[in-house]
């Protein structure tokens, strides 16, 4: 006879409800695994007790943390809805077209893929249907706020294809001459458009305008801005890019995982008779992944149709307005902010020029307040991306925080409290004045029980 999995004996009867059956699945877990169950609730203080200003997260909404964490764990579904090589997929039908339809009306999009397990895949999918190994590919240079996945040396994007890069210009900002030359001079089949530290506006059209020019494809990578392009607060490549790819997790608010989606370039046919779709169809299952992970396709159709709602509009008007603030309060306290300012959720600053300390530094100072952030090369800078002479914020937590402009002013001086108080002791390490630390702990704890995440 089986035994059954410790802790789910200790449960008595079956559960008779969706509650009860999280429920029970959570006090098993804390039966049978007590040092895990101890993990999650460590860690859900961490979350709670800290302020993340790291912009390439937003805390997911609980009700998508539990479509995710939810049975559709259990099946296998290679396919699509209604083409699946497994039975038992009424349900996931329904749900991955649930989630393909939200997809489809929150970007304006033709068609959307909503199997990729991340933006890389994504990205991994388009280059690979797309190109054959070799081709050049164009994308923004990873230490000037490229994407690994873009054609960087470490990655296979860059290891299969012949990988080149453009640059910021030195004012921080994408310089499309530059894009344009880089393109004639190396001719790519695949131009790629997608940042993940740039803090303005992407001219979708002028990156078209070049792709057409040297007969390449456009991808548009909007990872780091899709609650922005959703809401209608970032201009949307959908008509510019042949197609476009981002997570669900940074601005969306959803489960880590990826889409593929395409506007008009849809119905176009390539060498070989295929149309785009069918490629793109064809490239996630079975060019690239297998089976897909249903719960995380749930917790997308939840995070894709929370998007098209009111309050989330609402929010992303505070990511950016937050953000717009941080920006101007740094700069207002001598900060050199790259670009001078934002138009999206991102704020880069040059701690080395404004402090004298390094980007890990900064990082690190930050941390042990509760502050967090990321360290983040900026132009021209003369550190490796383990140390670095910048730092990167986001406003995406803050929002779900229901941050206001006096909660900004309060984080803006105290990140300038912190880092004035920090010394470089090497690139590596520091020294923060232990009055200032304990003083700016108090009060980040004490902001963070006044703006609690929403729905922790
Ligand atoms: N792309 C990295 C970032 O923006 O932080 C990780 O997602």
């Amino acid at each position: 006879m089986p035994q059954p999995v410790a802790g789910l004996a200790a449960t008595s009867a079956p559960p008779t409800s969706l509650s009860s059956f999280y429920g029970q699945a959570l006090d098993s877990l804390e039966l049978s695994d007590p040092v895990l169950h101890g993990l999650l609730g460590d860690e859900l203080d961490r979350q709670r007790e800290t302020l993340a200003l790291v912009a390439s997260c937003s805390p997911v909404t609980p009700a998508a943390l539990v479509a995710e964490g939810s049975f559709f764990a259990n099946v296998t579904a290679e396919g699509y809805p209604g083409r699946r090589f497994h039975a038992g997929c009424v349900n996931v039908d329904k749900v991955e077209q649930l989630a393909i339809d939200r997809a489809k009306n929150a970007f304006g999009a033709r068609y959307a893929n909503v199997q990729p397990h991340s933006a890389s895949t994504a990205n991994q999918v388009v280059m690979t249907a797309l190109l054959r190994p070799g081709d050049p590919i164009l994308g923004l240079d990873l230490d000037a706020g490229g994407h690994l996945s873009h054609g960087a040396s470490v990655n296979a994007s860059g290891r299969v294809f012949t990988a080149h890069s453009y640059g910021l210009g030195p004012d921080g900002l994408i310089d499309y001459d530059e894009v344009r030359a880089a393109a004639l001079e190396h001719r790519p089949r695949l131009l790629i458009a997608g940042t993940t530290a740039y803090p303005r506006t992407i001219d979708w059209a002028a990156f078209r305008a070049i792709a057409d020019e040297v007969g390449a494809f456009l991808l548009a990578d909007i990872t780091h801005i899709a609650g922005l392009v959703v809401a209608g607060l970032h201009p949307s490549p959908m008509e510019h890019a042949h197609v476009v790819t981002t997570c669900t997790h940074k601005q969306l608010y959803g489960p880590r995982g990826g889409l593929i989606l395409l506007g008009e370039s849809a119905d176009m046919t390539l060498p070989g008779g295929r149309t785009l779709e069918q490629t793109m169809q064809a490239g996630v299952f079975p060019l690239i992944q297998g089976a897909p992970v249903v719960n995380s396709i749930a917790a997308k159709a939840y995070a894709l149709g929370a998007a098209r709602t009111p309050a989330f509009t609402e929010t992303m008007h505070r990511v950016r307005t937050l953000a717009a603030e941080l920006s101007d309060a740094l700069i207002r306290r001598g900060i050199r902010v790259i670009s001078g300012g934002t138009d999206n959720h991102i704020v880069v600053a040059d701690v080395l020029t404004s402090f004298g300390i390094t980007g890990v530094n900064a990082e690190k100072a930050l941390e042990e307040c509760g502050i967090l952030v990321n360290k983040n090369r900026i132009v021209g800078d003369t550190h490796s991306a383990r140390v670095t002479s910048g730092v990167r914020f986001g406003s995406n937590s803050m929002a779900a925080r229901a941050f206001d402009s006096a909660d900004v002013a309060e984080i803006a001086g105290l990140v300038v409290e912190i880092l004035s108080a920090t010394k470089s002791t090497s690139p590596t390490t520091y020294a923060l004045d232990p009055s200032v630390r304990t003083r700016a702990q108090e009060e980040v704890q004490e902001m963070c029980r006044r703006r609690p995440i929403a729905g922790y």
